[in-house]
This record gives structure tokens, sequence and C-alpha cells, in this order.
């Protein structure tokens, strides 16, 4: 078994060099980018806050499928079994309402270092990165629509109190992990019908951002991102935090975007928006989720969408500028296959942007030989991908494609069907 994948990837070689295409550097490559992997889809974006509601924001979780993670230790051993089955070392992805906050409520402004030192410990010991999400959903201060852009003085204020111990905590982590940890902040405020004061909450908006990020960090611990969206569940009218709204905001003080795939019209491309923004943008963040005709949150798969996101990024040489994080919840279906599946396809849409013969196809393009572009951008389909992404896998020590699902089906019969 193991010859015949070397065989194989000696013959993809031979043929992607042919092309110009070198990859045992595409696959160097590939090992150096990690991916944020998402506690939320492990137990449905419920969280372990004492005082639990239902979620709530605008997005949903559909499904009942058995094993749910039901408290961090049971969700740290699922992120295990599925990191072993992804190639490569990547972060974990949390958001606030995760904390290790014992048997008293913690509010969400009273978020703390103490509450995240388990998952900094656990991170450590298996040298993870950690980025960091404030959680401005599922509570009773989000219930009537406005969070950052509330014009309830005191409801503001309560947001802004929590993103500010949430960027601190997060920069603490930072420290501690000495790597940057990214905060990423979404929030579910809208409207459902016409919505008359758009500037207005937009204005109250702009000034809890300001409150917020007065406070600047060392960007070597921390690194903040600002989520757009088109439109959610109850704000179909009307999202305050927009694209134009937060590019704005993001360019003039310095602050990434995060791209969710589903935020967007499902006809806009979000792969031709890169090279616009890092025209202007040092760094942008991803939330790779599937949207199926809307933002639903579907597992990534290895579409023409993840293609050509990686495509345009590799084009920009932007591996570097462009970090990724994963962003979706089925709970349909096993939740850490569901993990693995979204992370390996993220993997094989960036070795296949990696294995382009971008020279080759400039070259085309610059003598307007558009028929050998379109040939060889289409030939590139059906080339041995497989022999250099089972490569890839067989030398990270991580079973192929044709072989992980035996192992979901062993733990979920070992481990998650006795949590009942
Ligand atoms: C919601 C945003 C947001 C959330 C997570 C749980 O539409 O995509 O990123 O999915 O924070
Ligand atoms: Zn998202």
């Amino acid at each position: 078994m193991k010859k015949n994948i070397k065989d194989q990837y000696r013959f993809a070689r031979d043929i992607y060099g042919k092309i110009g295409v070198d990859t045992d550097s595409a696959i160097s490559k590939l090992k150096d980018k990690s991916i944020s992997l998402h506690c939320w889809q492990g137990d449905d974006v419920a969280g372990f806050e004492r005082k639990k509601g239902g979620l709530s924001g605008g997005i949903q979780v559909t499904g009942n499928y058995p094993g749910r993670a039901r408290n961090i230790s049971e969700l740290k051993q699922d992120m295990e079994k599925a990191l072993c089955l992804i190639p490569g070392k990547h972060r974990v992805s949390l958001h606030a309402i995760y904390g290790d906050f014992g048997e008293k409520p913690v509010e969400r402004n009273e978020i703390k270092i103490d509450h995240f030192q388990t998952w900094i410990d656990w991170a450590k010991q298996r040298n993870l990165g950690i980025d960091f999400n404030s959680t401005l959903f599922s509570h009773p201060l989000s219930e009537n629509g406005f969070t950052l852009s509330s014009k309830n003085n005191e409801i503001r204020q309560f947001w802004v109190e929590h993103i500010v111990c949430c960027r601190k905590t997060a920069e603490e982590i930072g420290k501690k992990l000495n790597r940057p940890v990214i905060h990423n902040l979404w929030i579910p405020d809208g409207m459902k019908d016409v919505c008359i004061d758009r500037i207005g909450y937009r204005r109250l908006l702009l000034n809890s951002l300001d409150e917020i990020f007065k406070k600047n960090y060392n960007k070597n611990f921390l690194r903040d991102a600002l989520e757009p969206k088109l439109f959610g569940i109850g704000t179909e009218t009307y999202v305050v935090g927009s694209f134009e709204f937060y590019l704005g905001y993001a360019l003039k003080n310095n602050l990434m975007l995060c791209l969710d795939l589903g935020h967007f019209h499902p006809t806009e491309s979000v792969a031709d928006k890169i090279s616009s923004l890092l025209l202007f943008m040092k760094e942008i963040y991803l939330h790779i989720s599937r949207g199926v005709r809307w933002d639903s949150d579907h597992i990534p798969i290895f579409d023409d969408t993840l293609r050509e996101l990686f495509l345009e990024i590799t084009r920009c040489d932007a591996l570097d500028r462009v970090h990724i994080g994963l962003d979706y919840f089925d709970a349909t279906l096993n939740r850490v296959g569901a993990w693995v599946i979204g992370a390996r396809a993220v993997q094989k849409a960036i070795l296949y942007a990696l294995l382009e013969p971008k020279k080759k196809l400039l070259e085309y393009e610059k003598k307007k030989d558009y028929l050998s572009r379109l040939y060889l951008y289409e030939n590139l389909k059906t080339m041995p991908f497989n022999g250099v992404w089972d490569y890839y896998c067989l030398i990270s020590g991580v079973p192929l494609d044709s072989d992980w699902l035996l192992e979901i089906h062993k733990y979920e019969r070992t481990v998650q069907s006795k949590r009942i």
C-alpha cells in the first residue's frame, strides 16, 4: 500500500513537473498552513455557560444525531479525534461561551483568562494555536435584536464590556502561547423589515467599536477581525454590520475583515474580493462554510467555490496573509466526521491551488492565447491530483480518504454512542 502511494506520487510529480509545477514545494507550503478548527461544530453551538438558553441571533443548527459533546472534556476528546484524521498542525477556535466556568454563573462581561486556563494547557500540550470569538448571541440582552448598536445605552455598554474583556483574554492567551490569537467579532444586529434609521444604528455601532478598539494590543499576541453579513434569519432587510460598514472600519483602523463564505449573495464571488482587499488590507480572516441557497452553514466540500477561493489566494501569493478558520454546524451526522470532511476539503483546495501552473497560465494570458489558457485550466481538473494528496496524508501520518471513515465509525461505537 505504502509503496503504491509512493509510486503514484512519483507518477504525479512527473506529470505536474512537465507543466512547470513543483509538487514537493506545494506539499511543504500546505504543511505550513494551519486551519482553525471551530469548537462549536462539536456541540451545536451550545457552549458551557451555567445559565443556558437556546441558540438565538439568526443562526440555527438542525439535526439531532446522537453523540453530541456535553462538556469540555468530551469536546476536547472529539477535537483530538478529528485532529488525528486531519494532516498538519492546527489551531482551535473558541467562542467566549466555551470557557471552563465552574459551578457559578459568570456573566459575559466578567470573562477572564482563568476561564480558559484548561484550554490553554490543553493547547500547549498538543502544540495547538487558539483563536477567540466574542459571543453576542444566545443571551437575554441580545434577544431584542441589537447589541453593539442598541439604542438602549445599558445594553450597548454591556456588550462593549463583553468584547473588551474578550480581547484582553485573547491577548493573554496569545502571550501564554507565544503566538497571535485572532479575535473575531460577529454581531447579530439588524431588522426583519423596513428600517428607517439605518444610519442611526450604524453610528452607534461605530461608537461602540471606537470604544472597544481604543485599546491597542501587540499584534504578536492579538489580531482583530470583523465579520460582515448580508442578512440572517430575522434580519432579512437590514444588517447593521454590513460589508461596506466593516470594510470602511477595518481599513481605517488597520483591522482584518473576516469573510464568511455564507455571508454574501449566492451569486457573489468571495474569491474575487481577495485581490482587491489585499491591495488595501494587510491580512484577511476566512470563515469557511458552504452556503446552500443561503447562509446555511453546511460542511465545506472540495467544490468550485473553495477551489476558486484558494486559487485566488495563491495567485496573489498571499497564503501567509490569509488566515483560515472553519465555521459551520451540522447536527444531522457524526459531528467529528463533519470537522474532518470540512478541514480536509479546505486542505485539498489549498493543495489544488498550489499545484496550478501559474507561470504557464500567465504566459498564455499575456499573449492573449485564451484558448490555451482555458484548455490548461480545464485539464488541470483531471490531472493526478490524488497522487499528491494521498502522499501528503501518508507522510503526515493520517489515514487516506479511503480509510478515515472507519476510524469515525469505531469512535462512534466506542465513545460517542455511550453518551446518553
Ligand atoms: C454567523 C457568523 C458567526 C457564527 C459563529 C458561531 O452568521 O457566521 O461567525 O457562525 O460565530
Ligand atoms: Zn462566520
